[in-house]
């Protein structure tokens, strides 16, 4: 290791670390904010100078903490008059192109380039200068993009191109027209954008955010004549409570109910119900195409991000996908029909509304393909937090309610549904059924311990008897789109072949998706989110009394009373869709 000196303190450093890390590693805060740990370091907005000093040479101009490598006999010093006046220089030029309406920006609370200002005294900004003109487009279902926003940090730009593999945004214009935004200033309609959200959670301000349907869903519960049901992913019980101040890794599963029905939801329901659903339908699916000689591997539908990728850049595998609708569409196409059957709803006056850890979920729901004899599924898709800001909105006091629990018919769920907002947990939900299936048997060992962890790519295997032989399952998890593609180009070239896979579109899985509570970057650098919030769901999924979907007794009951069988009939019509190339 390297020793370097601090603000006077020595510090132990390894080889390649910059001095930002090594100074965090030995808890020195140095500010940052286009930098972005493992994503982003373009030493674009010199926020993170210091002055260095090697061997007693000092280094010229002020150097970037989050470029620079760390040199033994190096003396570092993060706060001293010139470095002040520095950054704050530096934010105020940041300041002058920025549109400065914080009182109604949705970052209010949580911009970073905000508490910067507020931690460097930056109180005016002495630039009155010409600005860049403003471009705002909201013409997805999903993104919006504010260029008055924009801060040219590049952190957008480097996650869409390097996390996700999929490069959609870059610099575009010179010098002062320098702007951030799709090839040719297409709308983020227009272009192969997978709507994950990642660039709307890397970003430091409100340049990117997604497309609010809080206002319809609002109207749907001021009007007395409609019948408004809501249903919450897996994923946000893990992240909501962030926005309430409470610790990353903390479940709010009651709470969030409580909330719900506060609000004034006619119905509280919960995704893992249909998730539970999903496993019925996906795992009958892969059995019937092992046995049947269908097309394999089999890989998972739930993820719209991914299956927008798929469609896009690998039309050759779109057989592969599960024809099964994600659980959010399954569970809007059973509340309008075997719901609004059960208790004589008229399905036009049910308003169906998700709440997801996702912003491909808006356009998903959008999807023309996800209706039925022209009801649509899923109305209103809202992010976790949306659904923060409408709990705000109602004065509610979220911290200080009681748990409460989901409505029946259709609002039981085991932990096998509450663990499909993992990477991996799909896959394991759907083991646990398909095991217990082929056996014959309700086996105890449930816990796939191998489908789980943040490995971008994992590889297990099961062997079950199928139609009396031992058989070898091979499975694998891909999870965030560049590992998609790092998975499917080993298929393709015949190097790896396996019989069931799962995908999700976001690094993590929904835990960690677009429409998941923003964590700043320097959080980012201290925890792993996307471990805390997986645990949250592990937990919660060990604690229930029911961990396998097919003993869910409401999917029983949805089965016997209404579906009759797995993949039959009227699954098919309700519960499963095909793909566009
Ligand atoms: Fe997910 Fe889902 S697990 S995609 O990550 O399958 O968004 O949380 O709701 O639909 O259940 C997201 C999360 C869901 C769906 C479920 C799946
Ligand atoms: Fe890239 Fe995803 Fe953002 Fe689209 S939503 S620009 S694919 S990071």
């Amino acid at each position: 290791s390297i020793k370097v000196t601090i603000n006077g303190i020595v510090v132990e450093a390894q080889p390649d670390d910059t001095v930002l890390l090594a100074a965090q590693r030995a808890g020195i805060k140095i500010p940052s904010l286009c930098y972005l740990k493992g994503v982003n370091d373009p030493a674009a907005c010199r926020v993170c100078v210091v002055e260095a000093e090697v061997n007693g040479v000092p280094m010229r101009n002020l150097p970037a903490a989050c470029v620079l490598q760390v040199q033994e006999g190096m003396n570092i010093r993060t706060s001293t008059g010139k470095v002040r006046k520095a950054v704050r220089k530096n934010l105020e030029l940041i300041l002058a192109n920025h549109d400065r309406d914080c009182l109604t920006c949705v970052r209010n609370g949580n911009c970073e380039l905000n508490k910067l200002c507020e931690e460097f005294g930056v109180d005016q900004v002495p630039y009155d200068g010409a600005v860049r003109e403003r471009h705002i487009d909201d013409s997805s279902y999903s993104i919006v993009r504010d260029s008055g926003k924009c801060i040219l940090c590049g952190r957008c730009i480097s996650t869409c191109k390097n996390v996700q593999g999929i490069g959609v945004l870059d610099y575009t214009g010179r010098g002062f027209n320098t702007r951030v935004a799709p090839a040719f200033e297409y709308g983020m309609r227009d272009i192969d954008c997978i709507y994950c959200g990642q660039c709307i959670v890397s970003c430091p301000v409100a340049a990117l955010k997604e497309k609010s349907n809080i206002d319809q869903v609002w109207e749907a519960i001021d009007d007395p004549e409609k019948f408004v049901v809501v249903q919450t992913a897996p994923a946000v019980r893990a992240a909501l409570g962030e926005e309430f101040g409470i610790a990353i890794g903390t479940a709010v599963t009651g709470k969030m109910v409580a909330a719900l029905k506060q609000i004034g939801f006619d119905k509280v329901f919960d995704t893992n119900f249909s998730a539970d659903l999903t496993i019925m339908e996906e795992g009958t699916e892969l059995l019937q195409r092992v046995t049947k000689g269908g097309v394999l591997p089999m890989i998972t539908s739930c993820s719209p991000g991914w299956i927008r990728y798929c469609e896009l850049n690998y039309p050759d595998f779109l057989e592969n996908l599960s024809t099964c609708k994600s659980p959010q569409q399954m569970f809007g196409a059973v509340v309008k029909s075997y719901y609004a059957e059960t208790f004589q709803i008229d399905p036009k006056k049910l308003v169906s509304v998700s709440i997801m850890p996702c912003t491909s979920k808006k356009t998903e729901a959008n999807r023309p393909e996800m209706e039925v004899d022209g009801i649509r599924d899923v109305d209103f898709s809202l992010t976790t937090r949306e659904l923060a800001r409408m709990i705000k909105q109602a004065g509610i006091d979220f911290l200080s309610l009681h748990d409460e629990a989901t409505d029946s018919v259709i609002g039981e769920y085991t932990g096998a549904g509450v663990i499909f907002g993992a990477s991996g947990g799909v896959m394991e939900a759907a083991l646990r059924t398909v095991a217990d299936i082929l056996t014959g048997e309700d086996l105890d060992d449930i816990e796939y311990k191998e489908c789980r962890g943040l490995e971008g790519i994992r590889e297990a295997s099961v062997t079950l008897p199928i139609e009396g032989r031992d058989t070898e399952i091979k499975l694998a998890i891909a999870h965030g789109t560049a590992n998609a593609a790092k998975l499917l180009e080993s298929i393709r070239s015949g190097e790896k072949n396996y019989h069931f896979i799962e995908i999700m579109g976001c690094p993590g899985g929904c835990i960690n998706g677009g429409g998941q509570p923003h964590i700043s970057a320097r959080k980012r650098m201290e925890l792993d989110s996307k471990a805390l919030r997986s645990a949250v769901l592990y937990a919660e999924d060990a604690r229930l009394p029911v961990r396998k979907s097919h003993m869910n007794t409401e999917i029983q009951k949805l089965y016997s009373d209404y579906l009759s069988e797995p993949c039959g009939h009227k699954s098919h019509k309700l519960l499963h869709t095909h793909y566009q190339e």
